[in-house]
């Protein structure tokens, strides 16, 4: 063989033998990069999951981290996560000490709001709402020259307000004769002599307290709440009783809206939120007037303060009525005097709830008047007509569905609202 081909053969096979050599020792090193990078990333993956199964631990000791990183974790730093927990379970207990998984927890009630700062949000709410008649009547009144068809457009302004047509020609006239107004022409002038004219025609002096509050009532004290289905008596029933809640009253509610099992689960439902107890029937169409007597009987063996009974508003026709309210009052007054009977009256439905309100007026007598949904109403004035035609004062007045939306009925408060 020629030398030269020996030389060749061999220098190929050397040539061979370094590239396999390099190429194992190559593939060996980078093996390793890649096993050392993943045994890194896998350490630091580890470390952050073992630190978020300890915040997790930190906020919560019953609230488990997310599932896998919770397995992760609890082998990597088992005795601190649990020291952790345990840490935070103990001092959960002394803030709370009924764990909930044990005994029933007391249910955390509500607190009311008083009665007191309710009244002013009733000035701001009437201010935003649409409830404008007090500000369109300052608008014509503070004009430099009335004319006739000014003083039409003051008259116009009371009745679509619903202040009603007697009341309003008394109060035109009395406006007209005041030299405030006449004399022209000092804005603040105007708006006190209307203020003032609006407040006689209001009330401002009569008495508006529940009769449950008065001194020497009867105590129990018991109020039935009536009026035409869906003006607020269910509604107004709790937050009512919140309002005696507040006032460190004992207070029981009576559901004596049978129609419906919903309207008694309604009852509880704001009995539930301030601890107050309702008695109720489970069946549809139960006797109401056995409801009432029952909690009655219950009110009076338990001696709470007062006693609220919730009725239906869905009667046919005045004999009905007539029939049913009279009933429950007189199982009611088997166990105990009967000191209120509140009507709610709607006071977006204007004159036509006027004239179902006098049905119900003349079905029980009504001690007082509560006038819901004055929110909503551009209707205010009918604070003025419902007093004159059913003889009785608006006590209270309902500002909104929110549970403290209910306040004190309060002249003052009522006609600043509607001049602001
Ligand atoms: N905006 C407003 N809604 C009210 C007021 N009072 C009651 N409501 C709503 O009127 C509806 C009927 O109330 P409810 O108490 O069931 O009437 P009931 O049939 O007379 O018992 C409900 O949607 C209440 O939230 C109020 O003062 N303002
Ligand atoms: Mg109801």
């Amino acid at each position: 063989m020629d030398t030269n081909v020996i030389i060749a053969i061999v220098a190929v096979v050397v040539i061979a033998a370094i590239l396999v050599i390099g190429g194992w020792w190559l593939g060996k090193t980078r093996k390793n990069a890649v096993n050392k990078s993943t045994e890194d990333a896998k350490a630091a993956a580890d470390a952050r999951l073992a630190a978020e199964a300890k915040s997790a631990a930190a906020d919560s000791s019953t609230v488990k981290p997310s599932v896998d990183s919770n397995v992760d974790a609890a082998e990597k730093a088992p005795a601190e996560s649990q020291q952790k927990s345990s840490v935070q379970a103990s001092s959960s207990e002394t803030a709370a000490p009924a764990p909930a998984t044990e005994t029933k927890p007391e249910p955390v009630h509500e607190t009311p709001e008083a009665a007191g700062s309710r009244m002013q949000r009733l000035k701001a709410r009437l201010s935003k709402s649409g409830n404008p008649f007090g500000k369109a009547l300052f608008n014509i009144l503070a004009k430099d020259q009335l004319s006739e068809s000014d003083w039409e457009d003051v008259e116009d302004t009371l009745l679509l307000a619903d202040v009603g047509a007697e009341a309003s020609e008394q109060l035109v006239e009395e406006l007209r004769n005041d030299a405030r107004i006449a004399g022209q022409s000092d804005p603040a002038e105007v708006r006190a002599a209307l203020r003032d004219k609006l407040l006689d025609v209001v009330g401002r002096d009569m008495d508006r307290r529940l009769n449950a509050d008065k001194e020497g009532a009867n105590r129990p004290s018991v109020i039935i709440m009536v009026g035409v289905n869906g003006t607020g008596k269910t509604t107004t029933t709790g937050k009512l009783a919140r309002l005696f809640v507040a006032d460190g009253k004992k207070v029981m509610l009576g559901a004596a809206d049978t129609f419906r099992a919903a309207a008694a689960d309604q009852l509880e439902t704001w009995g539930a939120k301030v601890g107050v107890p309702v008695v109720r029937s489970d069946k549809d169409g139960a006797d109401p007037a056995s409801v009432a007597f029952e909690a009655s009987a219950k009110a009076k063996e338990e001696n709470a303060d007062v006693l609220i009974i919730d009725t239906a508003g869905r009667l046919q026709n005045k004999a009905n009525l007539m029939d049913e309210l009279g009933k429950i009052r007189r199982v009611t007054e088997k166990n105990l005097p009967v000191d209120e009977v509140l009507l709610v009256l709607d006071a977006t439905t204007g004159q036509n709830g006027m004239a179902q309100a006098k049905v119900f007026a003349e079905a029980i007598g009504i001690t007082g008047v509560v006038l819901s949904k004055l929110d909503g109403s551009a209707k205010g004035g009918i604070v003025v007509s419902v007093q004159k035609e059913l003889g009785v004062p608006v006590k209270l007045v309902g500002l909104g569905e929110g549970p403290d939306d209910l306040a004190p009925f309060d002249p003052e408060g009522f006609v600043d609202g509607i001049l602001a």
